[in-house]
């Protein structure tokens, strides 16, 4: 049966408790999650996904409830200042949120959750990565995603979307995919009085009040995503149609319950928040978006800060006394993942507002370094990258370089491939 309509606030907490039941007694489970680097767009997309679907599940579902995970453990939200301004918007607070600490611990996967009893479907992603993709590869049967397709996805996913598409935020495509559910799940409710849930704090309310409120706590949770994927729909290189058209339905949806909103001053508000990463420490700045590859055992990883480098030398220097141990601090972070290339994206509006991006690679194995020489031979000219020269780039051993990156159209999502086909084709 389909869950009836009902705040988000209230979806997540029958799912959790769904998820729970549904572990300790096998049943099946239809889980909806987005990638391990868990940004707002990734966060988004799956609640989108899983909140609408549920209500609106088609016929052959494998379970008509929809198990939105955010694909980190619970502590890591901490390290989303966004996420902590955004949620109450929707009346939310982190603990909501489901995450991997909901699963069961990593190492007995396979024994509490039985594959066989799942299915999943990606958002923002296509291939579901590390120990998951590893226990339950086999079981994705769907996706909406805008990264390149690694065609892990079945071609055929019955009832279940497979859209991979080019847009600035992965939330614009969900949108756009589950627009008539939403507006059909809007109507009816506004003119059946089909409100059956309670509001948050058990009062009953007018219907058509109660599910413009939650289409609007919704839709405010999604719109924050296509403003901040795409700059406020400011940025060229990563604004398509699927982003304006998103962003006008759901601004709409948000106006007809506060006609005050201002989409600007959201988006200032949510987009500051991002930056505000000062008193974290760098070893939780680097882990908070990163994402790795395994490439036939070769492990690529990529850290983005929305701070540049200079920043990172400073925190190093009020972390570690000495900015020259940079290297070192890195190595901190690096040392137990196994990779033989580590990169770190910059991007960050420098001191006159404009937008800049940075490049650092550093290599740290002999194939490693052969991939990187490689990759900076090949993708200088797209990514028009610069050089930075200092002595603190060249201090200790191991090939690296940092450089400045001035096409600022090129996030991780192009950068990832390029680095990651200097390695195939050795
Ligand atoms: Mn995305």
């Amino acid at each position: 049966m389909a869950f009836p309509r009902n705040s988000l606030r209230n979806f997540l907490v029958h799912a959790k408790k769904a998820l729970r039941t549904a572990i300790s007694n096998d049943e099946k489970v239809t889980f909806v999650i987005g990638n391990e680097s868990a940004d707002l767009d990734s966060m988004t997309c799956s609640l989108l996904f899983a909140y609408l679907r549920s209500q609106r599940p088609p016929k052959n579902a494998f379970t008509p409830l929809y198990i939105p995970v955010t694909n980190i453990p619970a502590n890591d939200i901490h390290l989303r200042p966004e996420f902590l301004a955004l949620l109450p918007h929707a009346n939310l607070e982190p603990d909501h949120l489901i995450t991997l600490d909901d699963l069961a611990p990593l190492d007995k996967l396979e024994k509490k959750l039985n594959p066989k009893k799942t299915r999943w479907i990606l958002v923002d992603h296509n291939a579901l990565q590390g120990i998951l993709g590893h226990v339950y590869g086999h079981r994705v049967e769907g996706c909406i995603d805008h990264h390149d397709d690694e065609h892990k996805v079945p071609k055929d996913t019955g009832d279940e979307p497979r859209i991979i598409e080019k847009s600035g935020s992965c939330t614009s495509l969900v949108t756009e995919y589950m627009r008539s559910s939403w507006d059909h799940l809007s109507s009816e409710g506004r003119s059946s009085g089909a409100a059956h849930g309670q509001s948050d704090d058990n009062v009953p309310v007018k219907d058509a009040y109660q599910i413009n409120l939650w289409d609007a706590q919704m839709a405010k949770l999604a719109l924050a995503s296509v403003l901040i994927d795409t700059s406020n729909l400011t940025s060229p290189s990563k604004t398509t149609d699927h982003d304006r058209k998103a962003v006008k339905y759901l601004e709409a949806k948000v106006t007809l319950q506060d006609s005050s909103f201002d989409k600007d001053k959201f988006f200032g508000a949510i987009s500051h928040a991002k930056q505000d990463i000062g008193s974290m420490r760098l070893y939780d700045i680097l882990r908070k978006d990163y994402k790795q590859w395994d490439d036939d055992g070769f492990q690529l990883g990529i850290s983005s800060v929305v701070k540049p480098v200079e920043f990172l030398r400073s925190k190093v220097k009020e972390e570690r006394g000495d900015e020259h141990l940079f290297w070192q601090a890195l190595g901190r972070y690096t040392g137990d993942k196994g990779v033989e290339l580590y990169s770190i994206m910059t991007s960050y509006s420098d001191d006159n507002g404009e937008h800049q991006r940075q490049l650092l690679l550093w290599a740290l194995s002999e194939k490693g370094k052969k991939a990187a020489e490689k990759f900076a031979e090949t993708s200088a000219e797209e990514l028009e990258l610069e050089e930075l020269i200092g002595e603190w780039v060249a201090a200790d051993v191991g090939w690296k370089k940092v450089w400045r990156q001035k096409n600022l159209g090129a996030s991780r999502k192009q950068v990832a491939p390029l680095l990651r086909k200097t390695v195939q084709v050795q």
